[in-house]
């Protein structure tokens, strides 16, 4: 699924992508490159219609990403940090808007712009080495991949004021007890559980399983009326489908569903 110098992509299983960002001697560190691979690796996954899951992880044991890369970084003018933030925050929404769902897989760092790449994701397994922060006050500058924004959606303003202002370290049990984390598991078992996550998310009808992320996605934007709303057009447009005669039918059957995607 094309090469690539700073990531691997690889598919376990039919359906199921594992996006490893792959530069460990800079602990996976985001520079230019990696930002223009992972977006062309995204595209490659929007487009595929048979994918059923993406993981995002980082190769080396010691970080998913330790943030955006501070040696390219420091020497840009505020135009190109400007346009770097932009391209990056592009990637991210692309994450977050892909059709199917996106779990980041966490052990080790995920500082700065990699725990915003996490928040991308649309939930987050760490590994009880994990540790998670946004330190961009500790170099002079602000969260610019839309960090203020997403850490506060997900745990709360105060916690999120705290995280982005003390640049403090989080260890995976406090990500876990705040919200930021989904779970927390060995290292030696987090692929393991992850992949076992992936599987059985992609055997459910993969419309479904498409439509109630946008539903999520796009209804924590609504209120709450119009969110209900939008529900109930996606919920009516199942009943369009090839899968939900053959969920309903297996049921009915006591038999296992085959969901044809459409
Ligand atoms: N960038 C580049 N290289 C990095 C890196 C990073 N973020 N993090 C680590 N490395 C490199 C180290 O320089 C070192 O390389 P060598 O010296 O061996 O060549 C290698 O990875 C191993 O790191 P350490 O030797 O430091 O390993 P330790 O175990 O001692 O420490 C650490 C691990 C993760 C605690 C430490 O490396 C660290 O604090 N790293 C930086 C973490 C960080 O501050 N991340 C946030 C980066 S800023 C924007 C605004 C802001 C941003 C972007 C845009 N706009 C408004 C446009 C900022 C985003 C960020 O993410």
């Amino acid at each position: 699924m094309g090469s690539y110098e700073n990531l691997l992509l690889e598919s376990p299983d039919p359906g199921i992508h594992v996006l490893t960002l792959n530069r460990p001697r800079a602990l996976n560190a985001l520079n230019r490159a990696t930002i223009a691979e992972l977006h062309a690796a995204v595209q490659t996954i929007a487009a595929d219609a048979e994918a059923r899951v993406l993981l995002i992880t980082g190769a080396g044991g010691r970080a998913f990403v330790a943030g955006a890369d501070i040696k390219e970084m420091q020497g840009y003018t505020a135009i190109e940090a400007q346009a770097f933030a932009r391209r990056t925050m592009a990637v991210l929404r692309a994450i977050e808007t892909l059709p199917v769902p996106v779990i980041a897989v966490v052990d080790g760092y995920a500082l700065g712009g990699g725990n915003e790449l996490a928040m991308s994701c649309d939930f987050i397994l760490a590994s009880e080495r994990a540790v998670f922060g946004q330190p961009e006050v500790s170099l002079g500058v602000t969260a610019g991949f839309g960090g203020t924004q997403r850490l506060t959606r997900l745990v709360g303003r105060a916690r999120a004021l705290e995280l982005l202002l003390s640049g403090r370290h989080v260890d995976a049990a406090e990500a876990l007890r705040i919200g930021l984390v989904n779970r927390v598991c060995p290292a030696a078992t987090l692929m393991d559980e992850a992949l076992a996550l992936a599987r059985s998310i992609a055997a459910q009808g993969p419309v479904a399983v498409r439509l109630s992320k946008e539903a999520v996605q796009r209804g924590q934007d609504l209120d709450l009326d119009n969110a209900c709303q939008f529900e109930a057009q996606l919920f009516g447009l199942c009943f369009a489908t090839a899968d939900q005669k053959e969920g309903m039918q297996a049921f009915i059957d006591k038999r296992t569903a085959q969901f044809l995607n459409r």
